[in-house]
């Protein structure tokens, strides 16, 4: 059979491609040296010295006279997979190649997007070309048991029957990966953050998002779990309505709302390619408490004059300053030179006996509070009252909000309570506002400034009313405004159904090349998202390219085999030994080393084993001979098809400590003393947890099991004896804290 080995230079591709060449398969090697590269820039290396992916394919030539071809290539480079699969028409494809280090993902950022571009964007070429290339090719992915976390019920095999409500199905097993994971929005969204409103790309580690649970209607600003970004290649559901507007990945976790048998509201998640064309209710709206205070402080002000004393800060009471900001913001300006350089004069015009009372009391209160004179001019040519109030000091405060075309409400103010909010909602709206009918279901606000309307948009938010911002371009026209007229359009109505259903699916599927993006937050894991101004409670996506898989043989008719795997140990295979040439790696470092080939090159150099936390996490394991034989039982027995089948690739577990100690007893035999030390978790897992996975699918097939016994682990601990004088002590140490993001890693430059 042709095989494809993905990564084929790596601790598993290279013993799977001698053992499948040993079989008499005709085997091609796809890799970019990403492995080897990252020794070389860190000064890590591998325990069992290795030769070059060109050595080690003329040493298994003249071993076993059987030919390995070769193509360096980036499985995230398209034209390259394109290459491999046009020129070689594999029967099968087994993927190795991704960045498969959890420490590694979890160093900083930049090593988070690297891993999730890396591995979901090659996974999609891959998938691409199988499509394009050659449909019939059986795709063996090397997956994680990773992938399910430590869920406190039986793991099954990727998929459990659920019997809900007197239903039942067979659904995906849900997925609780320990480590980054990719999500799904298009560049064109935006995120409501303590800050405002942010493109996904803008996010810092500072800011907060807001976020809402499925059950509870309140907003709650969360600093974000982990941020997302990754290059796609492929459809996107877009839901361009009136009232909202979406573009997400197909397996995106949309939030979408039903009502309940008591006709009460409720929300529930739905991915987007399952709810496509269909005519879905969408949540707007959302509660907020925010925080009372009872006075606002007007920043002390130092005159430019240098004999003159300093104006202290003066407390003004909360309610009397809002509803004074709210006409100012709304109508207001500042100008009047005082000593050349600062605003003095603060003013308001307004039609005659308009909105005379209010803004008389809302002036002369200010005023009183400030000890400063508020003077009324009455303009009868122009029909026109100006509201004057002379006080540099508020004057100053005021400029720096900006002018017409860039006020803004200080963000501090945002976070004040519901009613608070109010009154300065109230005042803006009598300034430039307007209600479209009596019980005020519907108003809008006119404003020059972009990012004073992004502030009443969010102000109308927190007020429970659903808000879009639209803008009409009035620089080219006749009119007396020469700028873009930004609209504030709001709405009571709490939920908008889309009630139109296209001719064809296909019109609400957009082909997409570009960077998308999510962040994690904590709870339901719902964030306030917008686009073109519209914005809609959405979710997040629990994803790993498992689901582009499973979505790619559903929609294409594509066979693959996903293998969960547990964690691997062991180096030896009938042809690795053959030739010194022919070894594969031996991670010890960190990053890459797994737990039980540190552990035995631990005790190899008297280096207490490394045991994170409690050490009663339980984790599957499989021996390397195990790992090469299931992947040719996978091969040997295709799916049909359009299969997607799910196997668990373990064939024990254990938990750390029982590893360790293990270890501990078998390096006695080395006249070794183990000693096991408990380093406080760099990692964020459970540490005592439930864990029972199923693994019966492979040795239905005929897998007969290496397990862990003495002889394995002497050979183990034997071999890194042998090397020991090849360790590195500094390499042991873990330093990247998953709590942390950004670690330094010694002898890494990140
Ligand atoms: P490895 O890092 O030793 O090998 C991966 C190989 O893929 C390397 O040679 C690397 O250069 C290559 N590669 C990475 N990205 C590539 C890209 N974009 N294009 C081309 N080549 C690329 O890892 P491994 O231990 O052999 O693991 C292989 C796979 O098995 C991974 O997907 C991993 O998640 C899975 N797995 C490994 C273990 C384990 O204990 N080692 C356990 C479970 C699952
Ligand atoms: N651990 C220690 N001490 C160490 C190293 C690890 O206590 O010195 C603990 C970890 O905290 C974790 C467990 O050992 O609880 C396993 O960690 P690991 O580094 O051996 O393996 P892991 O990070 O789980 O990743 C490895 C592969 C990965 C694969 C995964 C399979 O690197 O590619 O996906 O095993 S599984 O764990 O089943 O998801």
């Amino acid at each position: 059979m042709r095989i494809l080995v993905l990564g084929g230079d790596g601790y598993l591709g290279w013993p799977q491609s001698l053992y499948l060449s040993s079989k008499g398969h005709d085997i091609t090697i796809f890799d970019n040296f990403m492995r080897r590269q990252f020794d070389l820039e860190s000064g890590f290396d591998s325990l069992i010295p290795i030769y070059t992916l060109h050595e080690r394919v003329a040493a298994w030539k003249e071993v076993s006279g059987r030919q390995i071809q070769l193509y360096i290539g980036d499985t995230v480079d398209y034209e390259a997979v394109a290459a491999v699969f046009r020129a070689f028409q594999p029967e099968a494809v087994v993927h190795f190649a991704e960045q498969r280090s959890a420490p590694y993902s979890m160093i900083d950022r930049k090593h988070a997007v690297f891993t999730q571009t890396n591995n979901v964007v090659g996974t999609l070429n891959v998938l691409y070309a199988m499509k394009e290339f050659a449909p019939d090719c059986h795709l063996v992915k090397l997956g994680t048991m990773g992938e399910y976390g430590t869920p406190n019920i039986d793991i099954e095999e990727g998929f459990i029957e659920i019997h809900h409500k007197g239903r039942s199905d067979v659904l995906p097993y849900p997925k609780q990966p320990g480590s980054f994971y990719h999500l799904c929005y298009d560049d064109q969204t935006e995120i409501l953050t303590c800050n405002g409103w942010k493109f996904f790309k803008d996010l810092t580690d500072e800011d907060e998002v807001a976020t809402r649970q499925l059950n509870d209607p309140h907003i709650v600003f969360a600093k974000p779990t982990a941020h997302t970004a990754y290059l796609y290649e492929g459809p996107m559901y877009c839901l361009e309505q009136r009232r909202i507007d979406l573009c997400v990945t197909p397996n995106h976790r949309m939030v979408t709302s039903y009502k309940r048998r008591d006709n009460t509201e409720a929300l529930r998640f739905e991915e987007a390619k399952d709810i496509l064309g269909k005519c879905n209710r969408y949540h707007l709206t959302s509660e907020w408490e925010g925080e009372e205070r009872k006075t606002f402080t007007l920043p002390g002000y130092h005159w430019l004059e240098e004999n003159k004393p300093p104006m202290p800060a003066i407390e003004l009471p909360m309610d009397d300053w809002l509803n004074f900001l709210g006409w100012y913001l709304a109508e207001g300006a500042v100008d009047g030179k005082w000593l050349k350089s600062a605003p003095n004069r603060i003013w308001i015009n307004q039609k005659i006996g308009a909105n005379s009372e209010e803004v008389n009391a809302v002036f002369e209160k200010i005023a009183a509070a400030l000890g400063c004179t508020h003077s009324v001019y009455l303009f009868k040519d122009r029909d026109q009252e100006a509201h004057y109030l002379f006080c540099t000091q508020l004057a100053v405060y005021l400029a720096q909000l900006g002018n017409s075309i860039t006020k803004h409400i200080p963000h501090e103010l945002l976070g004040l309570s519901k009613r608070q909010l109010g009154i300065l909602f109230a005042a803006m709206m009598s300034g430039d506002g307007i209600w479209m009918n009596r019980d005020r279901q519907y108003g809008r606000y006119y404003t020059s400034s972009k990012q004073l309307a992004d502030d009443v948009q969010e102000l109308a938010i927190k007020l429970g009313l659903s808000a879009n911002v639209s803008h009409v371009d009035r620089t080219e026209g006749t009119g007396w405004t020469k700028h873009v007229e930004y609209r504030v359009n709001f709405t009571k109505t709490t939920v908008f159904q889309v009630n139109q259903q296209p001719e064809d699916l296909n019109d609400w599927v957009e082909d997409y090349a570009g960077m998308v993006y999510c962040c994690e937050v904590p709870g339901d894991g719902i964030i306030l998202v917008r686009r073109n101004g519209k914005p809609v409670w959405c979710g997040n996506s629990k994803t790993h390219d498992s689901h582009n898989i499973m979505f790619c043989c559903k929609i294409w008719g594509l066979r693959a085999t996903d293998l969960n795997q547990g964690v691997v140990y062991g180096v030896e295979t009938d042809e690795t030994t053959q030739d010194a040439r022919l070894a594969t790696r031996f991670d010890y470092d960190q990053i890459y080393g797994t737990a039980l080939n540190r552990f035995c090159a631990q005790a190899a150099v008297g280096y207490p084993l490394t045991v994170y936390g409690k050490g009663q996490q339980i984790r599957g394991y499989i021996n390397l001979r195990d790992t090469i034989r299931c992947i040719e039982l996978a091969i040997t027995s295709p799916p049909r098809e359009g299969e997607y089948r799910v196997f668990n690739q373990i064939t024990e577990q254990f938990s750390l400590a029982e590893l360790a100690e293990m270890v501990v007893m078998q390096s006695k035999r080395f006249g070794l003393e183990a000693q096991i030390k408990h380093l406080p978790n760099p990692r964020v897992e459970a540490e005592q947890h439930y864990y029972n996975a199923t693994h019966t699918r492979l040795i239905e097939l005929g897998l007969e099991p290496h397990l862990l016994n003495e002889s394995v682990l002497e050979s183990l601990i034997g071999l890194a004896l042998r090397q020991r004088e090849r360790i590195d002590r500094n390499l042991i140490m873990p330093t990247v804290n998953w709590r942390a993001t950004r670690n330094e890693v010694s002898q890494l430059d990140s």
